[in-house]
C-alpha cells in the first residue's frame, strides 16, 4: 500500500516536472510581466515628500511558471535632488502567504535603494495577478529632475519549481521626479480689458523656452494666477482640436499652447484685488506632462469705464 501510494506522488511530481518544463519553455510567448514605479512622473516642492509604487502586472502562471515567490529590486536616484525616507512593503506578495522582507537597504549618499521580500514557508502556488510590491517614500531636497531607474542586475522576479529557485523574466519601467519651473513667455490676449464690457474669453499664448514642446503642456494644471482654471469643457472646439490650441501667434516659428479663460471670472478675480484702473501682472503656471512646472507673466491694462457711464 505505502509503496503503492509512494510511486503515486512520483508520478505525480513527474508529470508536474513535465508540465513546468513545457511551460518554462514556453515562456517567451506569453504576456510580459512589467515591474514599473507609479505613478510614471512625480513632483513635490523643496521640503515636500512624494510617494511612489512599485507595482507588478500581469503575472500569470503561464508567464511566472508557479507564481512569484520572492522580488528584489534595485533602485537609483540623484541624492542631490531627492532623499529616501522609507520603504514598505506593499500587498502583493501576503496575498499568497506569509512574506519576510530583506531590507530596505537605503544609500542617501550614493542614490540607491535595494530591497526584497521572499514568500516564506513556500506555499504550493506563489502571487499572482497585478499589485504593488512596495511604496517608497522620498523628500525632496533641491530643485532638479530625476530618473528613478531600476537597477536591471539587482531587479530579481522569483518563482519555485520544487526543488529549485527558478529566475521569472519581467522587464523594468522606471520612473521620473522633476520639480524644475521653466520660465516661458506669455501672451495675454486683450493687451486692455475694459472692465464690464462684453467679450467671452481671456486668450494666454503659452511659449515654452526651445527645447520644450508646447505639445506635452497639461492644459488641466493651468491657473491664472493660483485661482482660475482654463476652458477645459470639450465642448469648445479650442479646447479638443490640437490645430486649434497649438498656433504660433507671434509667428517666430515656435508653436504656443493656447487656452482661453472665462473673462468674466478674469473679471471678478482683478475686481477683487481692488484693480479698477491701470496695470495688472497676470500669472500663468502649470506643469508639462512629465511633472516639469512652467511660469511666465504678462500684463495687460485696466480700463474701467465705471457702471454709471456704462448704463445711459
Ligand atoms: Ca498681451
Ligand atoms: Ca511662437
Amino acid at each position: 500500500m505505502e509503496k503503492k501510494a509512494a510511486s503515486g506522488i512520483m508520478l505525480t511530481l513527474l508529470l508536474m516536472m513535465l508540465t513546468l518544463i513545457f511551460r518554462i519553455q514556453s515562456v517567451k510567448a506569453e504576456s510580459t510581466i512589467i515591474l514599473s514605479v507609479y505613478p510614471p512622473t512625480s513632483t513635490a516642492g523643496i521640503g515636500e515628500t512624494f510617494t511612489v509604487d512599485i507595482t507588478i502586472a500581469d503575472v500569470t502562471l503561464e508567464n511566472s511558471i508557479n507564481g512569484v515567490y520572492g522580488w528584489q529590486f534595485g533602485m537609483s536616484f540623484d541624492p542631490n535632488i531627492l532623499m529616501c525616507t522609507e520603504v514598505s512593503e506593499g500587498p502583493f506578495l501576503k496575498t499568497a502567504g506569509d512574506t519576510y522582507l530583506l531590507g530596505p537597504k537605503i544609500n542617501n549618499t550614493a542614490g540607491t535603494i535595494v530591497v526584497g521580500d521572499a514568500l516564506f514557508p513556500f506555499p504550493a502556488t506563489g502571487a499572482i495577478g497585478s499589485g504593488t510590491l512596495a511604496n517608497i517614500t522620498f523628500k525632496v531636497k533641491s530643485a532638479g529632475q530625476t530618473l528613478l531607474e531600476f537597477d536591471k542586475t539587482l531587479t530579481k522576479l522569483r518563482t519555485w519549481v520544487f526543488p529549485n529557485v527558478v529566475p521569472i523574466e519581467h522587464e523594468t519601467r522606471g520612473g521620473y521626479f522633476s520639480n524644475l519651473v521653466i520660465v516661458s513667455r506669455i501672451d495675454i490676449d486683450p493687451n486692455s480689458l475694459n472692465l464690464g464690457s462684453k467679450g467671452q474669453w481671456i486668450t494666454a499664448y503659452i511659449q515654452l523656452p526651445e527645447c520644450y514642446n508646447a505639445e506635452d503642456i497639461d492644459a488641466s494644471t493651468i491657473l491664472l494666477n493660483e485661482t482660475i482654471q482654463p476652458v477645459l469643457d470639450p465642448k469648445y472646439d479650442f479646447v479638443t482640436n490640437s490645430s486649434e490650441y497649438l498656433i504660433d501667434h507671434d509667428g517666430d516659428g515656435i508653436l504656443e499652447r493656447m487656452v482661453k479663460f472665462d473673462r468674466a471670472e478674469v473679471e471678478l478675480f482683478i475686481r477683487s484685488q481692488g484693480i479698477g484702473w491701470g496695470k495688472v501682472q497676470l500669472t500663468v503656471t502649470g506643469g508639462l506632462v512629465d511633472g516639469t512646472s512652467f511660469e511666465g507673466t504678462d500684463i495687460i491694462f485696466v480700463v474701467y469705464a465705471g457702471a454709471g457711464l456704462r448704463r445711459k
